[in-house]
């Protein structure tokens, strides 16, 4: 563990941290820098390629694809390792059915009595979303991620949760690129309010509904909005000494 570029000052883990608690080492590997940019720009240009998409086709999706997309979005980072998500997929098509109907009585509100108001529903013409959310019945399989607010032990007991939103936020991330890149697709759907969820899939106390996502393969021909990403300079900054958020370059 001789690292010849620095020497710690406060190696990681102490001593008596190591003596408490284990820890392994973590398998690591050094790449050309070359090569780190290749790998870069590919990983660009295959999350480039990812769309939000409503048209799915009802094609069969193995179960097995979708456990695989959970336990990669199951490696994001949260608070204190605390994993507070839980993927719930239902492809039964009743249930399907019962979701699709009280996701279009909240969206019916939401579009059409007024519950958005001007500027956002003006926000999403370009989108041209509304109430009808068919794609619910249509994609093979919906799952929908629920954020633990608390642990909740057998016992009843409870246990605080950390950083919930920000943990569950980054395994939504993980999880919207492990479906594109399998080649499936799949859309962040926020039906609001989305209680009803909790409800109809029949989770405990201590879950709430953060997004649910349709997933299938993307109807052959289908149509998205020309939608441009913004480019690096409207969305990085490199802060030099002087901190006015001039680059350096
Ligand atoms: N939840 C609604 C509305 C909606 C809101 C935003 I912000 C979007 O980017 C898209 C839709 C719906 O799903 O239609």
């Amino acid at each position: 563990m001789v690292d010849p570029e620095h020497s710690h000052e406060h190696p990681y883990p102490a001593a008596d941290l190591a003596a408490r608690y284990p820890f392994v080492t973590l398998e690591t590997r050094r790449l050309p820098d070359d090569e780190m940019l290749d790998r870069a720009r590919t990983f660009h240009q295959a999350m480039g390629a990812r769309r939000s998409v409503r048209m799915f086709s009802s094609r069969p999706v193995p179960g097995e694809l979708i456990e695989e997309a959970v336990l990669a979005a199951s490696t994001a980072p949260s608070g204190a390792h605390k994993q507070p998500w839980t993927f719930v997929a239902v492809q039964d098509p009743e249930l399907k059915s019962r979701i699709r109907r009280e996701a279009e009585a909240e969206e019916r509100s939401n579009y059409l009595e007024n519950r958005m108001n001007n500027e956002w529903l003006e926000a999403l013409a370009p989108l041209g979303t509304d109430h009808h959310k068919e794609f619910l019945e249509v994609a093979p399989w919906i799952v929908v991620l629920f954020e633990q607010r608390y642990e909740l032990r057998p016992d009843g007991s409870r246990r605080k949760n950390y950083y919930v939103k920000e943990s569950v936020g980054i395994a939504a991330g993980l999880f919207i690129a492990a479906i594109h890149d399998m080649g499936l697709a799949t859309l962040t759907h926020t039906p609001t309010p989305m209680a009803f969820l909790r409800r109809l899939l029949g989770r405990p106390e201590n879950e709430r509904p953060f997004v649910m996502f349709p997933i299938g393969h993307p109807l052959p021909g289908l149509q998205v909005p020309d939608l441009r990403r913004k480019s690096l300079s409207e969305v990085f900054v490199e802060v030099d000494r002087r901190g006015d958020g001039s680059t350096v370059r």
